[in-house]
């Protein structure tokens, strides 16, 4: 399974043989790898060797460490398409998961200038600011802080946010949500996140703005999300231009 005449490095083999079991389930996400001694044993290769195929693969996330318990197959992220405007919930089923919220936080207080700039609110206007935990199977996926103009939703209430503000939106008010502009970046969890998302400091995560627009182009909502690079991987289908 390693050729050791082949002029592709033992390390690179060992981890394209283990993508390979993998890919085709012979590991499982969750599963625990051999330990490096017995891989270095079977592959007849040294314990350097297997540890670099090791650290490759934990760097790119297919295996994850854990102090003193061993290797094991990462579990697979959810693939999220950036195509499409569609809301968390929906998403979720789409999957087969249960979405859940946790509402952390709800308040109405007059915008700060960087939000009425970009929600185009007058100056004092009215926003919700609200924090939710999003939860897939009751496992948090992301954190998410949105503002929200009082004036276009003016019912919307705590019992309302524990399910689908979209569904709101579109099935309980008829207004038409037509468009978002979003953006994605790189950052690390804040000491104040781990806690909300299950994971342990320093780790990375996703960074993602959406401004979304109604039918007649006002802005609706502000949201900027937390998500978790463990959980999440985006995906977008691109044209030769
Ligand atoms: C998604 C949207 C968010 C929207 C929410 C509505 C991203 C980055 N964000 O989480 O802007 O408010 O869906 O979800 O995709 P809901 O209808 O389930 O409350």
């Amino acid at each position: 399974m390693v050729n050791k005449n082949s002029p592709l490095p033992l390390y690179y083999q060992l981890e394209e043989h283990l993508n390979h079991l993998i890919q085709s389930e012979e590991l499982k996400p969750g599963d625990a790898l051999p330990s490096e001694r017995e891989l270095a044993e079977s592959f007849k290769i040294s314990r350097m060797t297997v540890r670099q195929a090791i650290t490759n693969l934990v760097n790119k996330n297919v295996l994850y460490r854990e102090k003193g318990r061993g290797t094991f197959v990462s579990h697979r992220k959810i693939e999220q398409s950036l195509q499409g405007l569609t809301s968390f919930s929906e998403d979720m089923k789409s999957r087969g998961l249960e979405p859940g919220n946790k509402l952390l936080h709800f308040e109405i207080s007059p915008a700060s200038e960087d939000i009425r700039e970009l929600l185009s609110l007058e100056e004092e206007e009215l926003v919700y600011t609200m924090k939710r935990i999003r939860l897939a199977n009751g496992e948090p996926m992301a954190l998410e802080t949105s503002y929200i103009p009082v004036r276009l939703l003016p019912g919307l209430n705590q019992e309302i946010l524990e399910k689908s503000l979209y569904h709101y939106i579109e099935r309980e008010l008829n207004l038409h949500i037509s468009h978002a502009t979003q953006s994605v970046e790189a950052a690390l969890v804040t000491e104040a996140d781990t806690k909300h998302l299950k994971v342990k400091s320093g780790e990375p995560v996703l960074f993602i703005q959406r401004d979304s627009f109604l039918e007649d182009g006002t802005p609706f909502e502000l949201v900027r999300s937390v998500y978790r690079a463990d959980k999440y991987k985006f995906k977008i289908n691109l044209d030769r231009m």
